[in-house]
């Protein structure tokens, strides 16, 4: 692999942002994902090599070493604010078509729950897995999960929930989605599930970890 493809993953799998970013320490004033995202492009890499060799290895490190709790919430977040502001000059590339997401993942915290830091941490790195991510918010009720699975034919679909309270929640979005739509994957995630509920609900998957839900949607397609 190419050193500055190499030099995007390890911005990325240690949170270096910019080279104004003093985080991590040991890496002050060199340069970021953002400098050496822009070397690439003007060193005549494709945005699709700089995703797919740069910023989604890097990711794929920071969700193995999160799982291990080798690292915390804290560095995943520098990680996915680094992989973000690389994506920026990537952008116009995925408009234009020229770069291809592998699939559309509609993910969202379950009506009547507004907890939403797990959530957007699995957004991120599914995200920062190379696919195009279309994240609900909290608090979404089974017709607005309905509406995104109508609007985005194929997507796979993923249900947070904190609360004991609301994950009973999940079994009507599952529902809904099955009656209507049985090839839809539906994937579940969230503190107080396991695999038990997840056969309960007729949910296809249960992570409790980003990293799971990412191999199980990459084992897809
Ligand atoms: Co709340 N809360 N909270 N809370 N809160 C918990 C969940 C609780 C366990 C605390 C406790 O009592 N010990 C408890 C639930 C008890 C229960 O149901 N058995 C609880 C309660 C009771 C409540 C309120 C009811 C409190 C009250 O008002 N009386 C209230 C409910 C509000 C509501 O939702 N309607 C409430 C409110 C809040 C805050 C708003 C203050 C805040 C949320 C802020 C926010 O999210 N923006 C909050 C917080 C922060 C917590 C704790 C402390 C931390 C949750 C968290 O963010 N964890 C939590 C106690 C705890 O866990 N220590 C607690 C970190 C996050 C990275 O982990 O969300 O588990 P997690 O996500 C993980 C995995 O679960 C997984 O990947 C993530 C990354 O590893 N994952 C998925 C999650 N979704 C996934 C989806 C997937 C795959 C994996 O695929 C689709």
């Amino acid at each position: 692999m190419s050193e500055t493809l190499e030099k995007i993953a390890h911005c990325i799998e240690f949170g270096k942002i910019n080279k104004e970013s003093p985080y991590p320490p040991d890496m002050k004033g060199q340069d970021g994902a953002d400098e050496f995202t822009k070397e690439a492009l003007e060193q005549g890499y494709s945005a699709n090599d700089i995703l797919q060799k740069g910023l989604i290895p890097g990711m794929e490190k920071v969700g193995l070493k999160f799982r291990e709790n080798k690292i915390f919430v804290p560095q995943v977040l520098m990680s996915a604010k680094a992989m973000s502001t690389a994506m920026v000059h990537l952008k116009p590339y995925f408009q234009s078509g020229e770069v291809k997401r592998k699939g559309k993942f509609v993910i969202g915290t379950v009506a009547g729950d507004l907890h939403d830091i797990g959530k957007n941490l699995v957004s991120m790195m599914v995200e920062g897995a190379g696919w195009e991510v279309i994240d609900l918010g909290v608090d979404v009720s089974v017709d607005r999960f309905m509406k995104a699975v109508e609007d985005n034919p194929e997507c796979v679909i993923g249900l947070s929930a904190m609360l004991t309270t609301t994950m009973v929640n999940m079994g009507t979005v599952v529902n809904t989605i099955k009656n209507k739509y049985p090839d839809r994957k539906v994937i579940i995630g969230g503190a107080p599930l396991n695999d038990d509920f997840c056969s309960e609900i007729g949910a296809d998957f249960y992570s409790p970890d980003p990293q799971g839900a990412i191999e199980y949607m990459n084992a897809l397609f």
